[in-house]
């Protein structure tokens, strides 16, 4: 197993609901190293900029349109295989298949309002981390 980083989103529902410190407590507790953090409001276009491979589907306004609706807490981070195992701790895209203990069972209520986002490869990890955090927040330990 590889010391890995992996971009976290606690997406705006699970904010304005009061579930980010759960969340990010939640993710502790499984052994992930906080690296990054930032809390913002995205603007539309930087929502479209991080989600641009699912430009053209039909989920995407919406998509874009809710990921900047209000704050979210975007997160660097670090641990054994993290993004495989972030991707575990989170449960299914829907929350209503994801399994039981998963953040997304806990804390999500559909499809598009999942509580948080998490990087599904080593590629998209490289590319969404830089996305956030270009400069110095993230430091140069792990294999990425
Ligand atoms: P994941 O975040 O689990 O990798 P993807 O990559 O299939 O899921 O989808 C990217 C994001 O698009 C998801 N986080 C989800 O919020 C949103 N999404 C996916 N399918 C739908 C849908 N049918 N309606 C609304 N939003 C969706």
């Amino acid at each position: 197993m590889a010391l890995e980083r992996t971009l976290s989103i606690v997406k705006p529902d699970a904010f304005e609901k009061g579930h980010a410190g759960a969340i990010i407590a939640h993710l502790e507790k499984e052994g992930f190293r906080v690296k990054g953090m930032r809390l913002l409001t995205q603007t539309r276009p930087q929502a479209e900029g991080f989600y641009a491979e699912h430009r053209g589907r039909a989920f995407f306004d919406e998509l874009t349109a809710f990921m900047s609706r209000g704050p979210v807490v975007v997160m660097c981070l670090e641990r054994e295989d993290a993004i495989a195992k972030y991707r575990e701790v989170i449960g299914a895209t829907d929350p209503a298949a994801a399994a039981a203990g998963t953040i997304r069972k806990l804390y999500g209520a559909s499809k598009g309002e999942n509580a948080v986002h998490g990087s599904d490869s080593l590629a998209s990890a490289v590319r969404e981390i830089g996305y956030y955090f270009p400069g110095c927040e993230v430091s140069s330990s792990a294999a990425l």
